[in-house]
């Protein structure tokens, strides 16, 4: 028996499904996860000793890929000097002003520990702003695992098919209205049929967590248009795109400013941090200048700001969105040619150094057009890729992430293992 069947099987004694987060499982693939002991640069190494290329790239957060010598040092430097004191400190300040700087709608921010955090935050900061109760979400994206999110949610709800799930109280779901992505006419229609109710819509702008689909034309700024006629509040979860798509997220990416934006992954290199920030006016109503309350233990704490700080001054040093464009573009249509040739029901969608294969023929804009792929054929491509060397997301519903650190050599390798892996044949 391999060491990760070992430690699956352990494991799973102690800890539902033997994992943290539900979509590591690899429950929809059939077959287990991998334990790893290592990552360096654009690969992983397992507990049995096995190398693979990553694309997961731990769900986005290591835009410059495993233990960048810049990321490490910092947190070595850090460490040596305590953990968290449970105080403001310097790097606090480092992050708030790069962050600020760098996304354009946001004048101000708070950290905290979690995406969840970030946009159950923002939320709350809404619904006090505005003084109204309902949100707008639209199906198959996901903010997290917060009651008002697991309506129609994406991501690892999806992929375990339970996108709405037990234990969220009728009267909280009730304040949650699903859109449907990338039509804006379903959000007027809410705005029309529960007037003086809405306080926000929030949106990933471009959606990643029913695999990636991008903005249609206009459909950002309708958004926009709506939130600002009807008085409510536009939060973008930029979790995944922020600092991915755009030195300044999809909101630079797009042209369209939302008025708190919702970060995570990328921001903290790695280790637990997330924001949430935006207007000022709006900024200046949380604790402790303003009445409405939120908090943490760790929020800013000096390692994860350490990582985060680094990976962001890598960022502004060694712009890397070029370099990421292309690579990303290599892959895409590296998986165009597959396609015709091994002439098999396969879309792609991309934006930047994130894209998703679907094995569907439509094109894939929205929940009910992603929804329609074969989850058994993507299963049976998962196996065949991890077979190959290449660790991808173990569900059709997510995104695959380029890295700065994946070379060319990586690249080829992935479409060799895709063209094997995708001939009817095989
Ligand atoms: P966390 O609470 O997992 O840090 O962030 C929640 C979140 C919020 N918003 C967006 C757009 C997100 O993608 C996420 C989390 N992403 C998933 C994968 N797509 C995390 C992976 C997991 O759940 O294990």
């Amino acid at each position: 028996m391999s060491r990760s069947k070992e430690f699956f099987h352990a494991a799973q004694k102690r800890i539902p499904g033997g994992v943290n987060s539900p979509v590591r499982a690899f429950r929809n693939v059939g077959t287990d996860p991998l334990f790893i002991a290592s990552g360096s640069g654009s690969h992983i190494t397992d507990v049995d000793g096995r190398d693979y290329i990553d694309f997961v790239c731990s769900w986005g957060p290591l835009l410059f890929g495993h233990a960048h010598p810049r990321v490490v040092e910092a947190v070595r430097r850090t460490l040596e000097k305590g953990t968290s004191f449970g105080a403001p400190t310097e790097l606090e300040l480092r992050m708030a002003e790069l962050v600020c700087n760098m996304v354009p709608s946001v004048e101000m921010v708070r950290m905290v520990n979690s995406g969840t955090e970030a946009a159950m935050s923002a939320v709350r900061l809404a619904r006090a702003a505005t003084g109204r109760d309902a949100i707008v979400k639209f199906e198959g994206c996901y903010h997290g695992h917060g009651d008002s999110f697991l309506i129609k949610a994406g991501s690892g709800a999806l992929t375990l098919g339970v996108p709405d799930s037990p234990g969220v109280p009728a009267g909280v779901g009730s304040d949650t209205l699903i859109a449907r992505f990338n039509d804006p006419g379903s959000v007027q229609a809410l705005f029309d049929a529960h007037p003086d109710r809405i306080a926000a819509v929030i949106v990933e702008p471009v959606a990643g967590n029913m695999g990636v689909v991008p903005p249609a034309e206009g459909f950002l700024p309708g958004l926009r248009d709506i939130c600002s006629r009807n008085g409510a509040v536009l939060i973008f979860d930029e979790v995944i795109t922020g600092f991915r798509v755009a030195r300044g997220g999809a909101q630079e990416r797009f042209g369209v400013m939302p008025d708190l934006t919702v970060l995570g992954k990328i921001i903290g290199g790695g280790l637990p941090a997330a924001a949430y920030g935006g207007r000022r006016d709006l900024m200046e109503q949380m604790a402790p200048v303003g009445p409405v309350y939120q908090a943490g233990t760790l929020s800013g704490n000096p390692l994860a700001m350490s990582a985060g700080v680094a990976q962001l001054e890598l960022l502004e040093e060694q712009p890397p969105w070029d370099e990421l464009e292309k690579k990303g573009a290599v892959l895409e249509k590296g998986f165009q040619e597959i396609q015709k040739r091994a002439g098999i029901a396969l879309t792609s969608n991309r934006v930047g150094s994130m894209m998703t294969l679907f094995f569907t023929p439509t094109k894939v804009e929205d929940f009910a057009s992603a929804t329609q792929s074969d989850t058994r054929r993507h299963a049976a491509y998962f196996r065949a890729m991890l077979e190959r060397g290449i660790y991808l997301a173990p569900s059709q519903f997510e995104a695959l992430f380029v890295s700065t650190s994946h070379t060319e050599a990586d690249l080829a390798k992935t479409l060799e293992a895709a063209r094997a892996s995708l001939d009817k044949k095989s």
